[in-house]
């Protein structure tokens, strides 16, 4: 499948997985899984264009796994604005992780810290180029801002790490954000 296709699907997987599978006449259980022989014919595509996406993602946003039933499940690993329980272990996070926004944002993340808006967590970065490449979806300049992931972890907060490399955790108040 060419480029633009694939990003395409990848599009409408995010979709059906992540936001909308009632639009699919998808039904996920509690972990966000459904079949993948029901994603297939909900999408209307071939196993083929499914595994390249999967294996092609750039962030390896798809995650496929064989239950116990031999049934082969996808879900999405991160990102959903449905209830999803994705049953992730409390991770101690890297002492800085990072967060790229638009410079619009800035003054109201000052003001009141970062929310996680219509998503379960808010994103953060491993490190400053992919938190540079998060912030670029915005359109016009960027920031990155640094989290002092360490001192959250010694004042209670909970961090958790996604399949993908993205670390989630419920907000990040302005004191530490630099
Ligand atoms: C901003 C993509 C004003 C926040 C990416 C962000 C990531 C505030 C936006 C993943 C704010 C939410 C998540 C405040 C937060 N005032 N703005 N107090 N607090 N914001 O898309 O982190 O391609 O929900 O800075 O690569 O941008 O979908 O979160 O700009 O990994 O796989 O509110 O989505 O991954 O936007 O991106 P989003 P995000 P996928």
């Amino acid at each position: 499948m060419e480029q633009r296709a694939l990003v395409r699907l990848s599009k409408r997987m995010s979709l059906a997985l992540r936001h909308e599978p009632g639009r699919f006449g998808l039904t996920p259980d509690h972990g966000g899984w459904v079949t993948v022989a029901d994603l297939l014919t909900a999408l209307r595509v071939g196993r083929p264009a499914l595994d390249q996406v999967v294996a092609g993602n750039d962030k390896q946003r798809f995650a496929v796994e064989r239950g116990a039933d031999g049934v082969e499940r996808i879900r999405a690993s991160q990102g959903h604005s449905y209830p999803v329980d994705l049953g992730l272990t409390p991770t101690p996070p890297p002492p800085r992780l990072y967060h790229g926004t638009g410079a619009a944002a800035l003054d109201s993340i000052r003001a009141t810290g970062l929310h996680r808006g219509g998503r379960h967590h808010v994103h953060l970065s491993p490190d400053v180029e992919t938190a540079r490449r998060v912030g670029a979806r915005r359109g016009g300049a960027v920031v990155v801002l640094t989290v002092d992931a360490a001192a959250m972890a010694d004042g209670g907060h909970v961090f958790y790490r996604s399949a993908n490399g993205v670390w989630l955790t419920e907000a990040v108040p302005s004191a530490y954000l630099n």
